[in-house]
This record gives C-alpha cells, structure tokens and sequence, in this order.
C-alpha cells in the first residue's frame, strides 16, 4: 500500500494497560466541529472498545483549539481523572494565525502534563485544508482521534 495512502490509525499492542478503572477527560474544540466530531468519536469509542467504562469518560468543550490548554489544565488539576485527551483542527490560513495557535497548544498542552504530571494529549489536526482534514479523521488515513485514545492508554501503562 502506497505511504499516502496508508491508514495511520493501525497500532501495535504494546504498553496496552486495564483501563477499567481509568478515569479520562476528552476536551473537544468546537472550531470546525464536523472534525472535531469525528475526532471525538473515534476517541470515545477505542476507549471503549479498549475497555474504558463510559461513566470513567468526561466531554468537555471549549469554543476554539486556543483554548484546549486551558480547557485540559481544568480537567488536569482534578486529581481523580487519569488522562485527558485534547481534540481539535487547525486549519492553515492564509494569515499566521494558524502558527500563533498551533504553537500555543503544542506548547500549553506539554506543560500542563509536566505540570500536572499525567498525559496530556495532542490530538490536533493541522492540516492545510478541509479535505486534509477529514481524510484524518475517519477518511482515508484513519481517524487522529483513534490515535489519540491509544496514545493516552499507552502512557497509562508506561
Ligand atoms: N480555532 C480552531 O480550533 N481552528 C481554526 O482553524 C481556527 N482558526 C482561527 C482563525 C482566526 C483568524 C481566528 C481569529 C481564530 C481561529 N480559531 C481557530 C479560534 C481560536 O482557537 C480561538 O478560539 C480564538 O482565537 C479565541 O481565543
């Protein structure tokens, strides 16, 4: 299979932990909420199918990708959630508020997993269109959100 077109969201079963008694926050920016959407529920459901227990799921939302840091700092300082998983899409523009707003969260998010000492993830899309977008979130090159719920699993059982 071509790299293009290969689907991104195959993993391996390494560092794979009993996420039975996990407690995990999905933060979902509502900027291009089509994705973002998609990204969502392709977390929520491989951390069920994973074995996560739908009352161990929080959602919470915040209105752009700017705000994921905040949103996962709120989430973070609650000592009983285990990991939180940060969703959202950032679409390259014509003006450099694309990098203003990527660099931030890259940057927010890291620290509040220092800070806080947990997962943080980066589930955010930075694609340079919309079609880019949803081939990334349950299209051709699998769905991000898949990854980022695998992602924080595999740091729970580092
Ligand atoms: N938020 C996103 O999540 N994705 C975007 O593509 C996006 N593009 C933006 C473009 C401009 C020009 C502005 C002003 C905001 C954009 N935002 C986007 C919203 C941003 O994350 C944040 O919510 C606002 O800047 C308010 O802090």
């Amino acid at each position: 299979m071509a790299t293009s077109l290969k689907n991104l969201s195959d993993y391996s079963q390494t560092n794979m932990v009993d996420v039975s008694t996990k407690k995990f926050a999905i933060v979902v920016a509502e900027w291009n909420a089509e994705v973002t959407e998609a990204l969502f529920n392709g977390a929520y459901q491989t951390l069920l199918k994973e074995g996560a227990k739908e009352e161990n799921i929080i959602r919470k939302n915040v209105p752009g990708s700017f705000e994921l840091t905040l949103g996962a700092q709120w989430m973070a300082q609650n000592n009983t959630i285990d990991a939180v998983i940060c969703l959202g899409c950032v679409i390259q523009g014509e003006t450099r508020h694309f990098d203003f707003i990527c660099n931030a969260v890259a940057h927010g998010l890291t620290d509040v997993g220092m800070k806080y000492n947990k997962p943080v993830i980066f589930g955010v899309l930075t694609p340079n269109n919309q079609e880019q977008a949803l081939d990334r979130a349950g299209g051709k090159h699998g769905n991000k959100g898949d990854e980022a719920a695998i992602t924080a699993i595999k740091m729970l059982g580092f």
